[in-house]
């Protein structure tokens, strides 16, 4: 039996109650791990974390094999071979980005310190927006581990992107392959329709109109979040946790012969103008041994290097605003 400890951060949050089942089932690290979760939380949100972990115990999986409750990174971090953090502070009312990314800045520096003590094979996967720019506190903050260990979610991104070109090509959503996010986790990401593929076909073959990439697919994947809280009154989470399970399954297996996933990674300053030391989202594969590489040699039309360029400015003027915090 392989064994394997995994902290998730915000256990007591939404995405946190859907997502700890899966990691605990044997669906994500396979029936022949043992699993040992630690669900860390704010010390108010405590009690909540004790009713996850009582469910969590009910639920009877043999692969869950001890379940820790923790108030503070520094302990709960120790020796952890997949850090998701997930938890952060939400976006108060009249708040800005640069105030929300100031509000989480600090969090992720003493996260980042904390992760020093985990496990040397750490990869750590930040969820909690605003997540490129957390992520790169985290990762700057953490000398022990290296930068390439550490990712932030674009998944969500990805699959709503998928799941709008499959219902208007009429397929199954698995038919879609290639369509990756670049850049940051805000309105300027871009979900590269232009690489996308339908059943190993280029989609603008399929779906010939171009307008509807450029004005129906952008917009629609930009403001799904907003739409799924005006229908549930609440934010995504069930599809949040669904995609951060194929973010970490994605970082686990091979990658598909000829295709390629999204997430947030640092980039070396050599891939297609992004500067270096930006957690950006790129189309990624992976080699299913712990490595992964960035997509090289996709010849871009001036429409995407655009569009790819304006997100990376956005990073950057986000590093800006947490330079301080990046020493
Ligand atoms: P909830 O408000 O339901 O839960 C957040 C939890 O985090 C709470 O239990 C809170 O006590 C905890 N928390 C706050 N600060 C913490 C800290 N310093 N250490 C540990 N825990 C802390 O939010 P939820 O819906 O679960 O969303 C969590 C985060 O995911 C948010 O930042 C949200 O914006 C982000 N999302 C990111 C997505 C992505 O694609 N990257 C998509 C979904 C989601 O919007």
């Amino acid at each position: 039996m392989n064994k394997i400890k995994v902290v998730v951060t915000g256990a007591a949050g939404q995405i946190g109650y859907s997502l700890l089942f899966r990691l605990a089932s044997g669906e994500v690290f396979g029936n022949d791990t043992q699993v040992e979760l630690s669900l860390m939380d704010l010390p108010q949100a405590m009690k909540g974390v004790e009713g996850v972990a009582m469910e969590l115990e009910d639920s009877g999986f043999p692969t869950l094999t001890r379940i820790n409750c923790y108030d503070n990174a520094d302990t709960a971090f120790r020796g952890v071979h997949w850090a998701l953090l997930v938890g952060s502070t939400p976006r108060g009312p009249g708040m800005e980005r640069s105030d929300l990314i100031r509000a989480n800045g600090p969090i992720f520096v003493g996260q980042g310190k904390a992760l020093n003590q985990a496990d040397s094979a750490l990869r750590v996967v930040v969820v909690g927006n605003p997540c490129n720019t957390n992520a790169l506190i985290a990762q700057a903050n953490c000398r022990e581990i290296p930068p390439h260990r550490f990712s932030a979610m674009t998944a969500l991104d990805e699959l709503r992107a998928k799941a709008q070109v499959a219902k208007k090509a009429g397929v199954n959503v698995g038919a879609i392959t290639n369509l990756v996010v670049w850049g940051n986790h805000s309105t300027t990401m871009y979900p590269n329709f232009e690489d996308a593929k339908i059943n190993g076909a280029l989609a603008s073959s399929v779906i010939s109109e171009r307008r509807w990439f450029t004005e129906s697919l952008l917009p629609a994947v930009q403001n799904r979040g907003a739409e799924v809280i005006a229908a549930r009154g609440k934010s995504s989470a069930g599809s949040a946790a669904s995609a951060c399970i194929s973010h970490i399954k994605n970082f686990l297996g091979k990658t598909p012969q000829g295709e390629w996933f999204s997430a947030a990674v640092p980039s070396d300053g050599h891939h297609y103008g992004v500067p270096k030391g930006l957690m950006y989202s790129f189309p990624l594969v992976s080699g299913g041994d712990g490595t992964y590489k960035i997509v090289e040699g996709l010849e871009l039309s001036a429409y995407s290097r655009e569009r790819i360029t304006i997100s990376a400015e956005e990073l950057l003027k986000e590093r800006e605003v947490v330079k301080d915090l990046l020493l």
